[in-house]
């Protein structure tokens, strides 16, 4: 591709209005205190650290059903839109520090809009505990990061945050990993659109490498650009409490570092997120410490 990944850009989206609890607002924060910034430097890599971004206004915009902060959310996917796209177009990898998962409904719409520019095509490897793929007509909570996948790949339900001539992502484009808690109607949207899963059962009985086996190769055999969205519940918890919506039975150590040792070894990766870090719920910096160490795999941290 033509993304430069020694050439990364650091935006901090302090969003936390998409989560049902608070705290998310201040991930970018404990990321840069764990020494995201220094640790890609290590390894021969640029950093331009762009400080935090700020949502457009779009107050007294809401949705049909249960969206929960739906102007403010809807704020900052406008933003999120444009900071991702203009600095995969100026040829930069936009590391996109959160915040809740909401902050993917912009950061992937602004991915694919530039991939489409470049006649390539948008693959997205979202590694959760959850789907994501709940929509203000089907979502128990009404809480919008649970409905970024559901945003991106253009389900019905969220008209007004985006222009309408946007383009989605091609949910069979879309590779779920790790997931552990579905909601049924989630689970019935997700079958329907038909995106690929690798559930912690298929992990259990097949390994995280043969997952990432099948992802990177469907990549690279469309000659596609990889979207990287990692949510901090896909860890379990006992290795990463600083979330807010933890679930057990998780992603161990070494599954988390050898995927992002293989995506480095692919080179595939072009834009990524870091989100639901929520320091308020973490233990002395555990979790904060461990996103960074896995930032270091995925940016050329060799064990051997
Ligand atoms: B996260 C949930 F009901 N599915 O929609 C919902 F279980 O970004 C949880 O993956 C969503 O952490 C979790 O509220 C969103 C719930
Ligand atoms: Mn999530
Ligand atoms: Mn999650
Ligand atoms: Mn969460």
């Amino acid at each position: 591709s033509q993304i430069d990944r020694k050439n990364i850009v650091l935006l901090g989206a302090p969003v936390e209005e998409g989560a049902g609890r608070l705290g998310c607002a201040m991930g970018p924060a404990a990321l840069r205190l764990a020494g995201i910034g220094p640790a890609l430097e290590k390894l021969g890599h640029t950093v331009e650290d762009r400080g935090n971004l700020a949502p457009e206004n779009l107050s007294g915009f809401t949705l049909p059903g249960l969206a929960r902060n739906a102007a403010l959310i809807g704020g900052w996917t406008r933003t999120l839109d444009c900071a991702a796209y203009e600095t995969l177009k100026n040829g930069k990898m936009p590391i996109f520090l959160g915040g809740d998962h909401s902050l993917s409904m912009g950061t992937v719409a602004g991915a694919v809009r530039h991939a489409e520019e470049q006649g390539r095509k948008l693959f997205v490897l979202w590694m959760d505990a959850h789907a994501d793929f709940n929509t203000p007509a089907t979502s128990p909570s009404g809480n919008m990061h649970g409905m970024s996948v559901a945003f991106f790949c253009g389900v019905d339900g969220f008209s007004g945050i985006l222009p309408d001539d946007r383009p989605a992502v091609a949910p069979e484009n879309v590779f779920m990993c790790g997931l552990r808690s579905i909601d049924p109607d989630e689970r019935a949207e997700l079958t329907r659109a038909g995106v690929n899963v690798f559930d912690m059962r298929f992990i259990d009985e097949n390994g995280i490498v043969a997952a990432m086996k099948r992802v990177i190769e469907t990549v690279r055999q469309a000659d596609g650009l990889l979207h990287l969205s990692f949510d901090t519940d896909f860890l379990d918890p006992e290795i990463a409490p600083g979330t807010g919506t933890t679930v057990r039975g998780g992603g161990t150590y070494r599954e988390a570092h050898v995927v992002m040792e293989m995506l480095y070894d692919s080179g595939l990766v072009t834009s990524l997120d870091i989100v639901e870090l929520n320091p308020f719920l973490d233990d002395r910096g555990k979790s904060a410490y461990l996103l960074v160490e896995l930032m270091s795999s995925l940016f050329g941290q060799k064990i051997f």
